[in-house]
């Protein structure tokens, strides 16, 4: 229906039609941004996934070209799921992925590009001596191993990857080596391994270093002073640690272990999972993608004719204090920005509430600044709302007063506010610091019924006496709001269905605060989003 196309993203990315889940391979070469997709080319429905195949030059504007692997061989004829490309010996791309083999087992598989001289790697020939990886040896689960990620060179000049799986029960990045990529041997022990959690999907394991949005590729020496990530997918959310890459005994060693997985940090604290990055060679940064589920029904993805997109690529890097990974759209996506508009020195009492007009408020970008004018009102912080930040979400939204805050943005809004998504924050006063909630609540997003509406939230710690002002950049598109707080220490990608979206009603967005503290907004700008390229029909 013409209504429900009202849904469809305008700048993120997404085949076509049909279903779309992990981003797999990505990779940058000789000049091209290639995404690779799990994708349903049958239907809106996530089984018999194929590789979907889009290249770029821009990360914005995709060509949608033929997928590059199907389930055609013994070894992936239930599904050719999720994987990583590596470039080896310099100019060579391979993709290790997990096949459904025909006994039921997930299996590791090797891809080759046929022709590296066509520019967009459009063939890919499958290994013949694939399966590479079979789920055997101590304590492994035949139906719970999968994902492997890029490869990377140890000191020994011996390839490495991790693979995703349940080892003794546990999740596990379990440990492989090679010489040439093809022949893998299990590591006796795993890159790492808790006993906090089941099974770990998508694994990703990188390098960073600490207040430098530079990013590192994984075979080049670990520079002085460089942590890794760990990065696992689980409880339909991405989780990960922070810690060090110790070569010695070829294991990571996380910072902080922490026996309780709800406090395990997160990449995304919205509709966010599967991700994986990959180190940009041309400008230099580390890239992630994740993939955004639809939280409608899927009797209403049927009627959209689509499911799932894939967040805004986003540039990764470790904060300054070594304490969490920071994230930003990559700058990319601001040449899809018109018409900018710009309120500078605006004051928002409790209870203001002020529109901002003169763009797009279905596709839009705004990025804006609160400053506190005291911090003596903070209410004090109760250590375990971390423990279910979702739902003192609920029970803080931005109807109820505070100290600090609420304060944010109201986007996607009908005429009457009968339909609204809030972004927004809130302080308190913790020991030694001061922290801050962000949340995306989605429980009055739309007014139809069998939508999945939860307050997304989560906390970021931050130095107000050094550092009065709190920023927040929204992307609205459509069915995303996709949010970066504290400049990007806590992000929260939503999805949401407005009835007036579909009615082609008028669509308002604000910015308030709810809080008895006056927050100044030095800044406050915002742009019309132009539609972008994305796997459409040319032309
Ligand atoms: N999706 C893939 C799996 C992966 C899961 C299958 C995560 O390889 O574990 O499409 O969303």
């Amino acid at each position: 229906s013409i209504a429900s196309e009202r849904y469809r993203t305008a700048y993120h990315f997404q085949p076509l039609k049909n279903w779309m889940n992990d981003p797999s391979g990505p990779v940058y070469y000789n000049g091209i941004y290639h995404e690779f997709y799990q994708h349903n080319p049958g239907g809106t429905i996530g089984t018999d996934i194929v590789w979907g195949h889009s290249v770029s030059t821009d990360l914005v504007n995709w060509l949608r070209l033929e997928p590059a692997m199907v389930r055609d061989t013994p070894n992936d004829i239930k599904g050719c799921w999720t994987g990583s490309t590596t470039i080896i010996n310099g100019d060579q791309p391979v993709i290790i992925y997990t096949g459904g083999d025909s006994q039921g087992r997930q299996v590791q598989n090797i891809a080759l590009p046929k022709n590296r001289s066509d520019p967009y790697l459009r063939e890919w020939i499958k290994g013949g001596n694939n399966p590479v990886l079979l789920p055997d040896g101590p304590g492994m689960n035949l139906i719970q191993f999968r994902d492997p990620t890029t490869g990377w060179i140890g000191p020994d000049g011996l390839w490495r990857i991790a693979v995703g799986a349940e080892l003794y029960g546990y999740g596990a990045a379990l440990l492989y080596k090679s010489e040439d990529f093809l022949s893998w041997t299990r590591v006796d022990h795993p890159l790492y391994t808790s006993n906090a959690s089941a099974m770990w999907e998508c694994p990703d394991f990188f390098p960073v270093l600490p207040g430098n949005n530079g990013g590192l590729d994984l075979s080049a020496a670990i520079p002085k002073g460089a942590k890794h990530v760990l990065k696992m997918s689980l409880d339909s959310s991405d989780k990960y640690m922070i810690g060090v890459y110790d070569l010695k005994r070829d294991a990571f060693v996380p910072d902080i272990v922490l026996d309780d997985r709800r406090l395990w940090l997160r990449i995304d604290y919205g509709s966010f999972y599967a991700s994986k990055s990959f180190f940009d060679s041309k400008k230099g940064r580390r890239i992630i993608w994740g993939w955004s589920n639809e939280t409608d029904s899927p009797a209403d993805d049927v009627v959209k004719g689509w499911a799932g997109i894939h967040a805004i690529p986003r540039t990764i890097w470790l904060d300054s204090d070594g304490k969490q990974l920071l994230q930003w759209p990559i700058d990319e996506i601001e040449s899809l920005r018109r018409n900018e508009i710009n309120h500078q020195e605006l004051e928002l009492k409790k209870g203001d509430l002020f529109e901002i007009k003169g763009i797009d408020t279905l596709q839009a970008d705004v990025e804006v600044d609160f400053e506190l004018t005291s911090i003596d009102s903070a209410d004090p912080f109760d250590p375990s709302w971390l423990l279910d930040v979702e739902k003192h979400c609920r029970e803080s939204g931005a109807s109820v007063q505070g100290g600090i805050g609420p304060f944010g943005l109201v986007v996607l809004a009908s005429d009457n506010m009968e339909e609204h998504t809030v972004v927004h924050f809130r302080v308190y006063k913790s020991h030694q610091s001061y922290m801050v909630l962000m949340c995306s609540d989605l429980r009055r997003s739309s007014l139809r019924s069998e939508l999945y509406t939860p307050a997304y939230g989560g906390f970021f710690e931050v130095d107000l006496e050094r550092e009065s002002k709190i920023s927040l950049r929204t992307l609205i598109d459509r069915s995303a709001v996709e949010s970066f707080g504290g400049g990007g220490r806590v992000c929260i990608t939503s999805r949401v269905y407005p009835v007036a979206l579909a009615d082609n009603d008028t669509i308002h967005m604000y910015a308030f605060n709810n809080g008895s503290t006056t927050v100044r907004v030095p800044q406050l700008r915002a742009w019309s989003m132009m539609t972008a390229q994305v796997n459409v029909i040319q032309g």
